[in-house]
């Protein structure tokens, strides 16, 4: 199988984007997952992302398990904690939540998940993770007991994505939180870009066609969307 991270790689240089959807566990069933990979391909989704805050533990194996027997489009854990990494994805985001102070989702979790990656084949990928305020209380921030950088506070969101990058993240992933009222805006998105030499992912709260287009034009390589596809809505 090819590398996740190679494969962003080359095609955001070509400044070709992205589409991930994101699929929570917690919330979409077993039975669904086969009308839900039709509808995947028909997108022509480049990734699937799975995980959440609130998976009970030992769902996502089964998820992805089955999630495999029908679909071929590659399978990023996104996780919202170390129970849910699963040999059978293709990759693993091992994300640090930067714009926190909770040494839990700093170092805590990722401690705890070795003893699950030690002899995995997943393809590990170091990640920023960053919180920008979407105006909601997002499952997110109430799970991690963190606060997120403000919409206003550009300054504050590039640094943390370049300390990012200095501290060896591959990607930098701005997230508003799953079903944020208010998407990651224009202005932060591009300066993270302008200042970060690695590829940017977006999400949270995009459901509208110009909101997507958006997000792509100020720079992000790929673009994550979950809520707007689990309510059918049509980008
Ligand atoms: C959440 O960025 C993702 O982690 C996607 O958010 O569910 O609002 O699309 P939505």
């Amino acid at each position: 199988t090819k590398s996740v991270l190679e494969h962003i790689k080359k095609v955001s240089e070509k400044g070709i984007k992205l589409l991930a959807i994101l699929l929570d566990p917690d919330k979409t069933t077993i039975k669904e997952i086969p009308a839900i990979s039709k509808r995947i391909e028909k997108l022509k989704a480049d990734f699937i992302f799975v995980g959440g805050s609130l998976i009970e533990n030992g769902i996502t194996d089964l998820f992805v398990k089955s999630l495999k027997q029908h679909t071929k489009i590659p399978i990023v854990l996104f996780p919202g904690d170390y129970t849910q990494v699963t040999n059978n994805a293709d990759a693993l985001l091992f994300l640090s939540l930067l714009s926190g102070r909770n040494p839990e989702y700093l170092i805590e979790q990722q401690i705890k998940s070795v003893p699950f990656l030690k002899n995995s084949t997943l393809e590990i990928i170091p990640t920023g993770y960053i919180l920008i305020d979407g105006g909601t209380n997002s499952s997110v921030l109430k799970v991690s007991k963190t606060t997120a950088i403000s919409q206003n506070d550009i300054q504050l969101a590039v640094d943390t994505a370049v300390a990012g990058m200095y501290k060896g993240k591959q990607l930098i992933y701005l997230e508003a939180g799953s079903g944020a009222k208010t998407v990651v805006n224009e202005k932060l998105i591009s300066e993270v870009k302008k200042n970060i030499s690695i590829p940017l992912i977006v999400g949270g709260g995009i459901k509208t066609k110009e909101q997507l287009k958006a997000a792509y034009n100020n720079g992000a390589d790929l673009v994550v969307i979950g809520t707007a596809f689990e309510n059918n809505i049509d980008l």
